[in-house]
């Protein structure tokens, strides 16, 4: 059985799995070690992943990339600096989330990017289960740190339209510690051993410093800068470019959607090309029209033009630092990795800030992926590895909101930021009505990102007499990193007189209404019945009250049915893959009759046999590249018999007279 850790980047997805010898990393149908994070529709079918890529110049408006960026986030946030730069229309759903519009079948359709992120899960997961010849059952799903609990949620979801149900989602900087630290066994015994990973991405650079020692590992910061990966070091190239365009031509190369592609797409070969080399050319004949793009620019150019950028991975690397508690001299190791982390400067820029130089141990590209793996290994039961101990902590501070009996509003930070989870905190209450919480983030979010995570009504209090009690709230930051209230109770005590009331607490726990922060939080291991003289003699068991969540959506899709759809549109996709390939038999039989009919079979046809066969293969030929190029398969399947027919006679007798020259042989040896 496949324990299976997924990377689904903006660019490129990688996929590990974790067996007895080791991990592997699953090869696509191309022999790739790495699939593009693509979904295309096509006319009459879908391109999923490096498939998809093909279309990425040629049908640009109808071919979905860089779909994780677009979790969970609101059409307003985005539309600014991301959606702007993508090819393909975008909308504002109904409740504020994105829509997609493209071309698919000949009609227009509409995809929230959730059940397009799922379409990418499945082509992901079907390409395991080809390559393991098993189920995925078990797996691990990388992500950002920096994602709320909206976009956790939706990451979920997409993965369930997939039929995948992760063991945990977690941080890629995580992952990537976790591949570092099991793998490596000379930490020193002295003391813990820090390492800063940079991860350098498409769309966004991601720092995380962690302290090992042997069978252990501790995140000290998760550090970030959402909106720099390497397609902001392709939009330095592709903004010169432009502009080299428009002083020439007198054309804005942005309003059209073709060129803007073909540029984007030559300005990120550049960089890479800059990677290796001081200079390098760029010419795209035609770019519009028969306007030629012919330009060039020097690696010191480009690192002049993206300073700005540089000096934003310094700050993301500065603030794990910092964030981690530590000196920069105390970090011992820098690991780059991500792709978008081979621009030279970036090495050089790193070295120079922090005197020492990066290393790149790891491999960039498959890291997250190999700890995901990795971490499904340490999950599952399945699989008995040696015990790893990882602590990881949340990046933002969680903080809670709700009224008393008297109206009064109280905030506490239950999580702050930097608490390692999964970890559950008990929050008490005193009241006699239905309340609600609001759970939201403390921190100035990035970009205009909602700080809510939502709404939990807590009810009903059935307390005889409107009597005032005190309930606990059991509030839990889960293994994905999604704040959880699943459930609240009150005590209720029993008297030996069988007259039933609601116990009053006394002791425990302290509660100051006056002063929300001498609210207490407790660890569930610190949960007891309260040591108070009354309760003596009583039975007290806890009473459920009801939890309703309310959370943010940004989705009008549901589960089931992007579900359904999903296997809608797979079933689509299977029978267009299964005409082309009856017209592609039928087309290799035309061609293989028409050579036996000249060589092998000629013999054993007479002379209008061969003018009658050889018209009618002609005319099925004609047919299949005029009027039968697009038929259903039962068509193909058709002509296919009605030429068989004609040629099986001959094929027949030729077998026969083989089958006995066989044996003539056969006798003359023995
Ligand atoms: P993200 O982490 O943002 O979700 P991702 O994981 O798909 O994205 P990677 O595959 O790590 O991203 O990196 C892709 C980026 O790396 C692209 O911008 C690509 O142009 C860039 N890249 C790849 N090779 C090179 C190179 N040789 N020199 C410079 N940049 C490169
Ligand atoms: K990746
Ligand atoms: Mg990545």
């Amino acid at each position: 059985m496949g324990l299976v850790g997924f990377d689904i980047g903006n660019e490129n997805c990688a996929i590990a799995v974790a067996k007895r010898g080791g991990i592997d990393v699953i090869l696509n149908d191309e022999s790739k070690r790495e699939t593009h994070a693509v979904v295309s529709f096509g006319e009459k079918q879908r391109f999923l992943g490096s498939a998809g890529a093909a279309f990425t110049t040629t049908n640009p408006k109808s071919t979905i990339s860089q779909i994780k960026r677009l979790i969970g986030r609101r059409y307003e946030e985005l539309v600014q600096e991301d959606l702007r730069l993508l090819p393909y229309e975008t909308s504002e759903g109904p409740h504020g989330g994105i829509l997609i519009h493209i071309q698919y079948l000949k009609k227009r359709w509409t995809f929230e990017p959730m059940e397009i992120l799922g379409m990418l899960f499945a082509h992901l997961k079907q390409m395991t289960e080809k390559n393991l010849d098993s189920r995925v059952v078990d797996c691990v799903i990388g992500i950002p740190s920096y994602f709320t609990d909206l976009q956790r949620r939706e990451y979920l979801n997409a993965a369930s339209i997939a039929g995948l149900t992760p063991l945990k989602l977690i941080h890629d900087g995580t992952a990537i510690a976790l591949g570092y630290g099991m793998y490596k066994t000379d930490f020193s015994k002295k003391g813990p051993t820090n390492v800063m990973f940079v991860d350098i991405g498409h769309c966004d650079t991601q720092v995380t410093v962690a302290a090992f020692q042997k069978g252990r590992m501790k995140i000290l910061s998760h550090s970030f800068d959402q909106h720099l990966g390497g397609r902001d070091f392709d939009e330095v190239l592709f903004r010169h470019f432009a502009t080299q365009f428009e002083n020439q031509y007198n054309i804005d190369v942005y309003s059209n959607v073709r060129a803007s592609v073909k540029l984007r797409a030559s300005c990120e070969k550049l960089k890479k090309v800059l990677s290796v080399n001081e200079d390098a050319p760029l010419s795209i004949e035609p770019l519009i029209d028969d306007k030629d793009m012919i330009g060039f620019i020097t690696r010191e150019e480009f690192e002049n033009l993206s300073k700005e950028l540089l000096e934003r991975v310094a700050n993301a690397c500065l603030n794990a630092v910092e964030e981690s508690g530590l000196s920069t001299d105390k970090i011992h190791t820098i690991e780059l990795v991500g792709s978008g982390s081979r621009i030279p400067a970036i090495m050089r820029n790193l070295t120079l800030l922090f005197d020492k130089e990066p290393m790149r141990t790891l491999n960039s590209s498959e890291c997250v992926a190999t700890g995901c793996a990795l971490c499904c290994a340490l999950l599952s039961p399945t699989l008995h590895i040696p015990n790893y101990e990882v602590t990881d902590i949340f990046p933002y501070s969680i903080g809670l909101k709700f009224n008393d009996n008297e109206n009064r509003i109280h905030q506490l930070t239950p999580f702050p930021k930097g608490s390692p989870f999964p970890s559950n905190k008990l929050v008490p209450h005193q009241g006699n009505a239905a309340f609600t919480c609001e759970v939201f983030y403390t921190n100035n979010m990035n970009s205009g990102i909602s700080p809510t995570v939502g709404l939990f009504m807590i009810s009903p209090y059935q307390t005889p007499g409107a009597e005032i009690v005190k309930a606990t709230v059991h509030m839990q930051l889960n293994v994905h990193g999604i704040v959880e209230i699943e459930s609240a109770s009150i005590l209720e005590v029993t008297h030996p007189s069988g007259d039933n009331s609601f116990f009053n607490w006394r002791g425990g726990n302290s509660y100051t209404k006056n002063n929300a922060d001498d609210h207490k939080l407790a660890g569930y291991s610190q949960l007891h019945a309260p040591h108070n003289a009354e309760a003596r003699g009583n039975r007290a068991r806890s009473q459920k009250l009801t939890v309703s969540k309310h959370y943010d959506v940004l989705t009008t899709i549901d589960v089931p049915e992007a579900q359904k759809r999903a296997l809608m549109f797979a079933a689509q996709d299977i029978k267009v893959e299964q005409t082309k390939e009856k017209k592609n038999t039928l087309e290799s039989f035309i061609y293989d009759t028409r050579s036996k009919l000249l060589s092998s079979h000629r013999s054993f046809a007479t002379d209008s046999d061969v003018e009658i066969i050889s018209k009618s293969l002609q005319e099925t030929e004609d047919w299949l590249y005029g009027e039968g190029d697009d038929e259903s398969e039962q068509v193909y399947i058709r002509k296919l018999e009605d030429l068989k027919k004609l040629f099986d006679p001959i094929a027949n007798i030729y077998k026969e007279e083989n089958a006995r020259k066989e044996a003539t042989k056969a006798l003359q040896t023995c």
